[in-house]
């Protein structure tokens, strides 16, 4: 069976589409799960894709994970800048950790420019638009494979 990794998006992520679109783009948060299911199905991995405005859903989730994934793509959103719950929740997990996000928050206010999350992450993707999470799908294929969680595959495309 192939392996699960966790891509969890965080408040107003379900908006995206109509949200601010000069920002964000207009793809909506369902063509990115499809982009994510489709590029993990080339990588041999399962994709759970999961958004939600809480806090404490995405720590719960983030506590799940430990026994049900193999890895977390996670664009936190606003909690990114405000959350030390959901970086020790990530640090806990002992799992390799991929930060995405859409706009690249270092050319934008100030209070963007610092990440909590970071700190629990292998690596950052940001400011490609929907293209960083199958960027981050690509590279979380790689990290599974050097730690011998996925086993290599025909279409390893850039990793
Ligand atoms: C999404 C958000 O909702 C913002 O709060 C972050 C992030 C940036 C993104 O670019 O995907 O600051």
């Amino acid at each position: 069976m192939a392996p699960t990794i966790l891509v969890l998006n965080g408040p107003n992520l379900n908006l995206l589409g109509s949200r601010e679109p000069a920002i964000y783009g207009h793809t909506t948060l369902d063509d990115i799960r499809c982009l994510c299911e489709s590029r993990a199905a080339g990588v041999g991995l399962a994709v759970d894709f999961r958004q939600t405005n809480h806090e404490g859903v995405l720590v719960d989730w983030i506590q799940d994970a430990r026994i049900s994934a193999a890895g977390i793509i996670i664009n936190p959103a606003a909690y990114t800048h405000t959350s030390v719950a959901l970086l020790d929740a990530l640090s806990a997990t002992a799992l390799p950790v991929i930060e995405v996000h859409l706009s690249n928050i270092h050319r934008r206010e100030p209070f963007r420019h610092h990440s909590y999350v970071s700190t629990a992450a292998v690596g950052v993707i940001c400011g490609l638009g929907a293209t960083g999470y199958a960027l981050a799908v690509e590279a979380m294929a790689g990290l599974l494979r050097q730690a011998g969680t996925l086993a290599a595959t025909k279409d390893q495309s850039h990793v």
